[in-house]
């Protein structure tokens, strides 16, 4: 079960992640809503600014329209949130809680990624058991408060040559740079604010797919083994 969840991150797939503010006045959940309908195969629940009681009905309806839609949910951060809405896992940072101790919260089955910022944290979250990593912030990003300066396409060499587990690369993406990750070897992007912030989610969505996709055909190793 978890390993057939774990594939949509090793493989060519657009992973979408909320941020309320740059949502240019829509709310969570109509920007959600706008993010399945087009076909988006994982999204995470990021939001810093709500209290626990709103994230938790927030949660609670992207859990039902996600179940709906076959689109797995990761929690950013709110692990207690996470157990309570039955998300399909959480999304950790370096000063989070340790991955042992949200595992023995969660589970087994519960996937938990952990972001990186360098070939030391890889190696390091591979040993920790995390399921998956971030990796960047590939290019400069103001969508994230406490970020540390882009990593740049070096450390996304070292993922593509190291991670044994699958990684979602992020930090800066849009449209017009995909294709400059992806020909060195991303496989699952993350974008923040290029999807939430764009004045049709769908179209943009659309366009971004079609890219990604594109670049899916033209790799014949495509099918990773998790
Ligand atoms: N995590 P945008 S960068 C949430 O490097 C997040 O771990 C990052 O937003 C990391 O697509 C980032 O708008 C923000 O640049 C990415």
């Amino acid at each position: 079960m978890k390993c057939e969840k774990l594939k949509v991150l090793s493989d060519y797939n657009l992973y979408c992640i909320t941020a309320e503010k740059l949502s240019k006045g829509r709310d969570n959940i109509e920007v959600v809503k706008s993010m399945l309908k087009s076909g988006v195969k994982i999204i995470q629940y990021r939001e810093k600014k709500k209290t626990l009681r709103e994230k938790l009905l927030e949660c609670e309806k992207i859990r039902q329209m996600t179940l709906d839609y076959g689109c797995i949910f990761i929690i950013n951060d709110n692990i207690e949130i996470a157990k309570m809405v039955f998300a399909d896992g959480v999304h950790i940072g370096q000063d989070d809680y340790p991955l042992y101790k949200v595992r023995e919260f969660l589970g087994d089955e519960f996937i938990i990624g952990l972001s990186t910022h360098s070939r030391e944290q890889l190696l390091d979250a591979i040993k920790i058991g995390a399921d998956y990593i971030g990796v960047g912030p590939i290019f400069q990003t103001f969508t994230k408060e406490d970020v540390c300066a882009p990593v740049g396409l070096e450390y996304l060499d070292i993922a593509v040559k190291e991670s044994s587990i699958p990684f979602v690369t992020i930090g800066g993406i849009k449209e017009d740079n995909l294709d400059i990750v992806l020909n060195k070897g991303a496989r699952c992007i993350a974008m923040v604010s290029e999807i939430v912030g764009a004045d049709n989610i769908e179209e943009k969505i659309s366009n971004v797919l079609i890219k990604i996709e594109k670049w899916g055909k033209r790799d014949v190793n495509s099918d990773r083994i998790c």
